[in-house]
């Protein structure tokens, strides 16, 4: 089988995607060339038109759609044999606000077009091929990550996901809009219950997923292709801290109970002890994040009453995990009482490690040795589908280099070569893994 991808239609389709955006451009003159801002929450306007633009693809490429309870999408081309387990692949579409344009695309976008090129190049598949498109990957919208791909891999209370409020960052990111995701969803267009997105064990054979690597590593090595063999366990929790506001000239300084303040101890607190964790590790592979914060009541000259905080902390180290939580949990408890303030604790999730199919790994492995593609096996610290995937398939990912090791921002970005590079890979080992 020759089989060769069209470089010039996936990057231009990469290209169009970017452009289904509620962020202009970036005009940020300080970031390097080529900068793209992407902001796609999941279930806006702006989603639902980049939804629609996968299919449309999909249809001419001849794939059939099917599309789930909470949106997953999937993107089949049936198999010589339907009744043998899928090979499965796929990402997500969806984008934090003023993000760049390649995290999860390229996981779509690149899978669509391995089916595409295997198509072209005479390839039959005796197990169906599935490229997914997975609903809210990010968090941004409510609070938590993978809903799509959590409720595929039956990771998730169904009831409870579908109450989950409604949170969009223009208005204020902490607070409700009073929407559910039930709510949300069904205006979307989605309907039916959310138990019903679980997968059986089985429906996969396997499952490879594309994503850039959004850190460092293997552009400083010079490493072509990452593969992963297991993904850092995400846990994040939601802090509302209670003070008691006030005048910011009349309330005088020993009366205070600010929970800015407390806050801002706290912040400070979990990032030294996740930095402690490491020292006595010798690892880097605990990490802390306070990413949002709400005040109230958001004055200039009023003492802050009350604070909400999201703490996003990942390990691929569970216990080493909770040991930071365990000590965090203790100067909380000091704080308050120190302080006067009152913080209570929501825990919105508290994920395990994935590990990565050995065999799939060495399917991999073996293409990359015949193809002279230089690789590294490699832990991922983003979370990702495939982090869900992994409770009902075997999974593994491959990572393509990004450069300065950024994502999440505009200046997010893969040189075409390596995206083109990645796409052949998962293309050849989609072909193997079909054919097993
Ligand atoms: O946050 C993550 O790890 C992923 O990019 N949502
Ligand atoms: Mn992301
Ligand atoms: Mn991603």
């Amino acid at each position: 089988m020759t089989l060769t991808i069209n470089t010039e239609r996936l990057l231009r389709e990469l290209d169009e995607l970017a452009r289904i955006t509620d962020c202009p451009p970036t005009q940020d003159k300080s970031l390097p060339e080529p900068s793209r801002a992407v902001t796609r929450i999941v279930f806006t306007p702006r989603d639902l038109e980049a939804r629609a633009w996968v299919k449309k693809l999909a249809t001419a490429a001849g794939f059939t759609i099917r599309e789930d309870a909470v949106g997953n999408m999937f993107l089949r081309w049936e198999g010589t044999d339907p009744g043998l387990g899928a090979v499965g692949t796929g990402s997500h579409t969806d984008a934090i606000p003023y993000a760049g344009m390649y995290d999860g695309t390229v996981g779509v976008l690149g899978a669509l077009e391995a089916m595409r090129s295997l198509k072209e190049s005479g390839f039959v598949p005796k197990r169906a091929l599935e490229t997914l498109v997975l609903t809210s990957e990010e968090p941004t919208r409510f609070g938590i990550g993978c809903i799509g791909s959590r409720l595929l891999g039956g990771v998730i209370d169904p009831e409870a996901a579908d109450k989950m409020h409604d949170r969009l960052p223009e208005t204020d990111a902490t607070a409700p809009t009073g929407l559910t995701l039930a709510d949300v969803r069904q205006a979307a267009g989605f309907h039916g219950t959310l138990a019903s997105v679980k997968l059986p064990i089985g429906h996969y054979h396997a499952w490879v997923e594309v994503h850039i690597e959004q850190g460092p590593l293997l552009e400083r090595e010079g490493v072509q292709l990452g593969i992963v063999t297991n993904i850092a366990a995400p846990a994040s929790y939601r802090y509302t801290v209670e003070g008691f506001g006030g005048h910011a000239g009349a309330l005088l300084m020993p009366d205070r109970r600010d929970a800015l303040c407390a806050a801002a101890e706290m912040i400070l607190s979990v990032e030294r002890h996740a930095r402690a964790a490491n020292e006595r590790s010798g690892s880097v592979d605990t990490v802390a994040t306070v990413g949002m914060i709400g005040v109230h009541p958001g004055a200039v000259n009023s003492v802050p009453s009350r604070v909400t905080l999201m703490l996003d902390i990942r390990d691929t180290d569970v216990a080493r995990r909770n040991s930071v939580m365990y000590a965090f949990h203790a100067d909380i408890a000091e704080l308050e009482q120190r302080r006067g303030v009152k913080v209570q604790e929501e825990i919105i999730n508290a994920d395990a490690p994935a590990k990565s199919s050995e065999h799939i790994i060495e399917t991999v492995e073996t293409i990359c040795r015949e193809e002279g593609v230089s690789y590294k096996k490699m832990v991922s610290r983003a979370y990702h589908d495939s982090s869900f995937v992994a409770a009902v398939a075997p999974v593994t990912m491959l990572f393509i280099p990004s450069r300065n090791g950024v994502s999440h921002r505009p200046d997010e970005y893969s040189t075409p070569e390596s995206i083109v590079l990645g796409t052949r890979v998962l293309a050849l080992a989609l072909a193997k893994l079909a054919n097993e």
